[in-house]
């Protein structure tokens, strides 16, 4: 059986002092679970000291992106091995915001994918359609190629421990949640598009989490679905409340 995962995506939100609040808050509530993993990934001058408050704890810490080299001449970003010295376990890599806005691409994710595993990081690889791509039926297709490219020279070892999101880019801080169903369709693609790469056993293994406006009130319903092993959650993971219903629902 896959744990599910449940990963909070803080983005760009929320004081020191509040990310402090919510570890303090949330930490001591939450179980070790052989059925879920929760991951809360702040900003990034928050990590350190969220990995420790969260030491100990079944929460983890995630990153929300990173560099793909080890270090070098590159003003303002951050490596891979910083990460995992701060105490770092997951990365988002790809997310559809940083796509859009600062340039990610599908081979700057497959560097990225390559990177995390080198540092023992486990990459949350986001792929999504557009509106426009789901309109005109290209959905499956745009999001098999993201999976392929995002993989690509990777081998099935590694790949059976990575976590796949997927986010139509329609539904991200819309309020619009794609349909379980749909979501569904669309994560059983992935996972088929990862088994013919890799095969059943590595397809089996990797977990695919739904991202794009989830929140206590629908979760339940997306988690009934048989390729759906998690969510990647934005703005009701912001709350230490909801984030714990999140938690809950899926426990
Ligand atoms: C999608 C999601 C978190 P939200 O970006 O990755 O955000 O839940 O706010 O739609």
């Amino acid at each position: 059986m896959r744990k599910r995962i449940i990963a909070g995506n803080w983005k760009m939100y929320k004081t020191i002092d509040e990310a402090k609040n919510f570890a303090q808050e949330v930490k001591g509530k939450l179980i070790e679970s052989e059925i879920v993993e929760a991951v809360i990934c702040p900003p990034a001058p928050y990590l350190y000291e969220l990995a420790e408050i969260t030491k100990g704890y079944s929460i983890k810490i995630g990153a929300q992106t990173m560099h793909e080299e080890i270090e070098g001449a590159f003003t303002g970003e951050i490596s891979p091995t910083m990460l995992s010295n701060l105490g770092v376990q997951y990365v988002i890599i790809g997310h559809s915001e940083r796509r859009m806005y600062f340039n990610e691409t599908d081979q700057s994710v497959n560097k990225k994918v390559k990177a995390a595993f080198e540092s023992n990081l486990t990459p949350i690889v986001c792929v999504g359609e557009s509106l426009e791509e789901r309109e005109s039926n290209k959905t499956v297709e745009i999001v098999s190629n993201q999976v392929t490219k995002a993989f690509l020279n990777r081998t099935g070892e590694t790949i059976e421990k990575a976590v796949i999101a997927y986010e139509p880019i329609w539904a991200i801080g819309t309020g619009k949640t794609a349909t379980a169903d749909d979501a569904n369709e669309v994560c059983h693609a992935i996972r088929n598009t990862v088994e013919e790469l890799y095969g059943a056993d590595v397809a089996n293994k990797v977990r695919i989490q739904y991202g794009g406006s989830v929140k206590p009130e629908n979760i339940e319903e997306l988690l009934t679905k048989e390729h759906i092993d998690g969510a990647l959650v934005g703005g009701a993971s912001l709350d230490s409340n909801s984030f714990l219903k999140l938690i809950e629902a899926a426990s």
